[in-house]
């Protein structure tokens, strides 16, 4: 069901976006975060943070018999990540094309990683890849406390402050 009975679009969906270390390290931050809010997207959840193995062995619980495990986990602890939560109608679905293929030689221009990088084992960004794995994700990685349920003045109807 594409519309509420508002006739707006359903903009409650939420995904988590990381940028891993190399991306902060190579200076994309705000050029990452740039994008989501030029799409129309609304940060609800934003850190910075050294991560944990324990977190990252949840995170990538369905990865963890992979022969690229190990490296992974050592890239992801290599240096701090941002992590945020993005809320939009469909977020997840979008933000999954916006970041492009997980291998950067298979990801379109215009795409983080069709822009930013050339190897998957350094693909500058996560996101989560469907609707349920992304609630999993925000609570494995955000507590409900730090997300934050604002509103856009521009749907006030006066935009008083
Ligand atoms: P995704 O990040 O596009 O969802 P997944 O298959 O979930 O891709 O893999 C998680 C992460 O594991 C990738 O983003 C990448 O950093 C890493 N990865 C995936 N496949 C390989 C590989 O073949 N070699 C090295 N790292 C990989
Ligand atoms: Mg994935």
């Amino acid at each position: 069901e594409l519309l509420r009975s508002s006739g707006l679009p359903d903009v409650r969906e939420r995904t988590l976006i990381a940028i891993k270390p190399d991306g902060v390290q190579r200076r994309l931050v705000g050029q990452i975060i740039h994008r989501f809010e030029q799409r129309g997207f609304k940060l609800v959840g934003l850190k910075m943070l050294q991560a944990s193995q324990d977190v990252l062995s949840e995170h990538y619980c369905d990865l963890r018999t992979k022969p690229f495990y190990n490296s992974l986990v050592r890239y992801m602890t290599s240096g701090p990540l941002v992590v945020m939560v993005w809320e939009g109608h469909n977020v997840v679905q979008t933000s999954r094309t916006m970041v492009g293929n997980t291998n950067p030689a298979e990801a379109q221009a215009g795409t983080v990683r069709g822009d930013f990088s050339i190897h998957v084992s350094r693909n500058v960004v996560h996101a989560s890849d469907s609707v349920e794995g992304a609630q999993k994700e925000i609570q494995l990685w955000f507590q409900t406390k730090d997300l934050l349920d604002w509103d856009s003045w521009d749907q006030t109807s006066t935009g008083d402050v």
